[in-house]
């Protein structure tokens, strides 16, 4: 039997591991445990960046991208630029359980959930309109070309974005869990790192689970979350696997003239080691629950390495 633990992103990410913990802890299976949490950070309005209540994108929408994974069957499942639905995590379950697909986008994703009974309803709270309509008004028109313009960071100082979400259960599985509304005035149609296996996300119990938050775009560029599960496959730790994936997304942004990219991983392995790291400037926090005992904890940061 392994101790059970769970690891989320952000300092919401207590709420997330104060409602998975406890059910770790009964016996439930890590995906449950990861979904439950994560949905517990998506029903909170006050969490600005997840679920209900999420930013908005460039024309006030609230779109969601959710995935998750399971380590024992590496069944996976995922939605993105999602409306109208709040529970995009549990949606993205249904995914990976009902359908012969991994990744459902837009109205085919809102379809589906009509079809699995989910409610449609407005994201927008009054809270969410106008922080939406003040970011508006400080949005700087653009003076590069969009190629050469990092996306926005989105997220004002102390309060963040994507809830990811990995727990390791007594039974010794790994299960992981990524939610979030995104950049704050993303264009219409775009999708982060968050809903994509490998990039936001990547969970196998031979290994280990990954996860990461910030700038969805340079994420994806250097894989993010696959990078730190194949460090971990040849021998690193979770930690040394975060901050070596921290460090390519440094040199790949001071290569592109784009630095600092702000950008933070973290990792957790079979016997419950976990790890954390993040970019310059990032400031990134993530919550552990184990043996009833709940911690917030500072990730190390990393500077890019001079040219
Ligand atoms: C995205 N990675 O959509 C997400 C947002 C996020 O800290 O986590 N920001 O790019």
């Amino acid at each position: 039997m392994a101790d059970p633990i769970v690891i989320a992103t952000w300092a919401f990410g207590e709420t997330a591991v104060r409602t998975a913990a406890p059910l770790l802890e009964k016996g439930s299976p890590a995906l449950d445990a990861a979904i439950a949490g994560a949905q517990a950070v998506e029903d909170d309005p006050k969490v600005e960046s997840v679920g209900y209540g999420g930013l908005a994108n460039a024309i006030g929408t609230v779109s969601l991208d959710a995935c998750v994974m399971d380590g024992q069957t590496l069944g996976c499942g995922a939605v993105a630029a999602v409306e109208n639905v709040r529970h995009v995590a549990a949606l993205a379950r249904r995914v990976m359980e009902k359908t012969p697909h991994v990744l459902l986008v837009g109205e085919g994703a809102r379809l589906f959930a009509v079809q699995q009974g989910f409610p449609l309803e407005t994201l927008n709270t009054p809270e969410s309109v106008a922080e939406w309509e003040k970011r508006q008004k400080k949005e700087k028109k653009p003076e590069a070309p969009q190629r050469e313009r990092q996306p926005p960071d989105g997220a004002p100082p102390g309060s963040h974005d994507t809830v990811t979400v990995l727990a390791l259960d007594q039974k010794g599985n790994l299960g992981g869990v990524c939610t979030t509304s995104g950049l704050a005035l993303k264009l219409p149609g775009r999708v982060g790192d968050s809903p994509l296996i490998g990039h936001g996300l990547y969970v196998d119990n031979q290994v280990g689970a990954a996860g990461a938050t910030g700038v969805g775009e340079e994420v994806i560029r250097i894989g993010g979350s696959l990078v730190i599960i194949e460090a971990m496959r040849a021998g690193k730790t979770p930690q040394q696997a975060c901050e070596l994936a921290a460090r390519k997304v440094n040199s790949v942004a001071v290569r592109r003239g784009v630095h600092p990219a702000k950008v933070a991983f973290l990792a957790l392995d079979p016997k419950g080691n976990y790890g954390a790291a993040c970019t310059a400037q990032t400031d990134f926090k993530f919550a552990v629950a184990r043996g009833g005992k709940v911690e917030l904890i500072q990730a190390k940061e990393f500077e890019a390495e001079p040219k």
